[in-house]
């Protein structure tokens, strides 16, 4: 799903707390470089903005357990409450390879977001237990499945890209895994604990 497909979407009118990784799930963190953050003014052309904070990642932590997966990202600083932003986050499960994108998006009309789940060919999952919390004061984006929607699997990876968008429809982007506008880049796998 490209940014322009998304923004085009309309966004459902739901919004869901989403609790944090359980105490004791298998967890890893993954740590993202400051000031890499690209200016896009369409889905082509990108150039570096090192001087923009908003929508700086700085971390994710991908965290697995008995019944969820979670992914909670940390941004230097997240956006101003109404802001149009966007986590798109990938994940894959060991069992099959099954593929699960996970969008969160808030907006002036969506202040606390809402969150879809698709499969890899970019189709809304049903019966998919997808939870999601925005936090602009603590300027983090968690979300969390249930491992079902993933085929139960013994280990899950994930990919994670953010945007944001102004109010004249110029995107910023970053993402945990490297200094590129947009990454294909997997984390490493994340054991499930019992
Ligand atoms: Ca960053
Ligand atoms: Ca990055």
């Amino acid at each position: 799903m490209t940014r322009t497909h998304v923004l085009a979407t309309v966004i459902a009118a739901c919004a869901l707390a989403a609790p944090a990784a359980p105490a004791g799930a298998q967890e890893i963190t993954v740590k993202d470089a400051r000031g890499d953050v690209w200016r896009e003014a369409d889905t082509v052309n990108a150039t570096p903005a090192p001087s923009i904070r908003a929508g700086d990642i700085t971390k994710a932590v991908i965290a697995h357990d008995g019944r969820r997966v979670s992914v909670r990202i940390v941004f230097k600083r997240l956006a101003r409450k109404g802001a149009y932003i966007q986590a798109a986050v990938k994940l894959q499960g060991s069992k099959g390879r099954v593929v699960r994108e996970v969008l969160v998006e808030s907006s002036r009309r969506d202040r606390n977001g809402v969150v879809r789940v698709f499969n890899a060919g970019g189709r809304p999952v049903g019966n998919c237990d997808a939870d999601h919390d925005i936090d602009f004061k603590r300027d983090r984006v968690t979300l969390d499945v249930d491992r079902r929607c993933l085929h139960k699997p013994g280990r899950v990876r994930a990919n994670v890209n953010t945007a944001r968008a102004t109010g004249s429809g110029i995107f910023y982007s970053d993402n945990v895994h490297d200094t590129a506008a947009e990454s294909l880049a997997w984390s490493d796998w994340v054991k499930r604990t019992r």
